[in-house]
């Protein structure tokens, strides 16, 4: 009888565990927002600007397995058949991304681009990209800033990162300069695997407890 008490319980653990932890896929777990349609900033190693804005991760989610953002090209009509992206990720440094990069990711080509369709100002079409990165887990909680910087062959085109919304923060910085804040978010959204948090499995576990104490009462 004993065994059957303990046995119970011990099946509907593992039925409730497969229940509460789902196949971690990946979501969204930072969103910057999508391009508004309205704005863009040029971040171009061949224009000397670069751009980056902040974002903050929360526990369970931050680690980051990809990244999205949308941008236009100038000219609108000159669009460089392939990109050649820089992905960095600066720590903060007293309310602005620290000098040097904590993650520097050359990306290249290996970004996924498509044309979205919708286009503003003199006909500047929008692109979106993605691209996927090594797992990069970082701190819970803590600032940090996402830079994406193209580096488009042909002078004088440059590559702008999309606004998100305006007014807002951002920061910009060029060869030799400090980081400069600008007054609009820039569009981007990292995803990565959503693990559940060690509190609703501790609640689970209790409620378990709970159930096989009452059932030995019981008897
Ligand atoms: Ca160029
Ligand atoms: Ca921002």
């Amino acid at each position: 009888m004993r065994m059957y008490n303990i046995m119970v319980p011990a099946v509907a653990l593992l039925a409730l565990l497969a229940l509460a932890v789902p196949a971690q896929a990946d979501q969204v777990i930072y969103d910057n927002g999508g391009p508004d349609l309205s704005g863009s900033g040029a971040s171009d190693f061949s224009e000397n600007q670069q751009l980056a804005d902040d974002f903050v991760l929360q526990a369970g989610a931050a680690t980051i397995t990809d990244i999205h953002w949308w941008g236009v090209y100038y000219p609108p009509l000159d669009i460089p058949p392939v990109d050649d992206f820089t992905i960095r990720i600066f720590e903060d440094a007293g309310g602005a991304p620290a000098t040097t990069p904590l993650v520097d990711l050359a990306v290249g080509s290996a970004v996924n681009r498509s044309d979205t369709g919708l286009s503003f100002g003199l006909g500047y079409d929008v692109y979106e990209y993605e691209v996927d990165i090594a797992p990069l887990a970082l701190s819970a909680g803590a600032t940090y800033y996402l830079s994406i910087v193209n580096n488009t062959p042909n002078a004088p085109d440059f590559w702008l990162w999309a606004t998100s919304s305006q007014p807002g923060s951002f920061w910009y910085t060029g060869p030799g300069l400090p980081w400069y804040e600008g007054n609009a978010e820039l569009a981007f959204n990292l995803t990565g695997p959503v693990v559940p948090e060690p509190a609703s499995l501790s609640l689970l576990g209790l409620g378990l407890a709970g159930f096989a104490l009452r059932r030995f009462r019981k008897r």
